[in-house]
């Protein structure tokens, strides 16, 4: 009856080498500890952008769902990808190493609110200080698959 009135809520999809895979929506990840920051990225067509974002460590978050290596061994870790992937199919890659604490240790955010709105409907937001371009800063994130390719020795 009040179907039509039911607004669609955005989910993030995480799958791949994770012991506990699982379905998030935004307010979901306020679950984990926020961090907020100030970034600037330049956009290619429009010039620098300035936002403020909030959400947890994309590294918390995946660290949760139980990613599919020996974390005694830091060299195990190095073979894992990170594939984000946007509701209009844009999609970047990021190394696992890019996030650990042990390696390049990057603060990067699965953003839950931008400029202090909400991204509930329009699904988190990839925020990537560490970069100069805003091409990796991905809206609408619908999936994100970890990727662990070949067993190490
Ligand atoms: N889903 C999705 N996210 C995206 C893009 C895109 O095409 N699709 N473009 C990226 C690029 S090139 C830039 S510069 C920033 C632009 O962010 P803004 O629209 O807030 O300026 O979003 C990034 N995130
Ligand atoms: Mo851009």
């Amino acid at each position: 009856m009040s179907q039509s009135l039911i607004q669609p809520v955005a989910e993030l999809a995480l799958t791949g080498d994770l012991a506990r895979p699982a379905r998030l929506t935004v307010p979901d990840l306020l679950g984990w500890p926020q961090h907020r920051v100030r970034v600037t990225f330049d956009c290619a067509t429009s010039g620098p952008q300035h936002h403020h974002f909030t959400g947890p460590r994309l590294y918390d978050v995946l660290t949760d769902a139980g990613p599919g290596f020996d974390p005694r061994r830091r060299k195990d870790r190095l073979r894992f990808l990170i594939a984000v992937t946007g509701t209009d199919g844009h999609h970047a890659l990021l190394t696992w190493a890019e996030i650990d604490p042990d390696f390049a240790h990057a603060p990067v955010l699965l953003a839950a609110s931008i400029d202090d709105t909400p991204l509930d409907l329009a699904g988190p937001q990839l925020v990537l200080p560490q970069d100069r371009c805003g091409a990796r800063y991905i809206s609408g994130i619908s999936a994100i698959r970890v990727d662990g390719g070949y067993p190490g020795p």
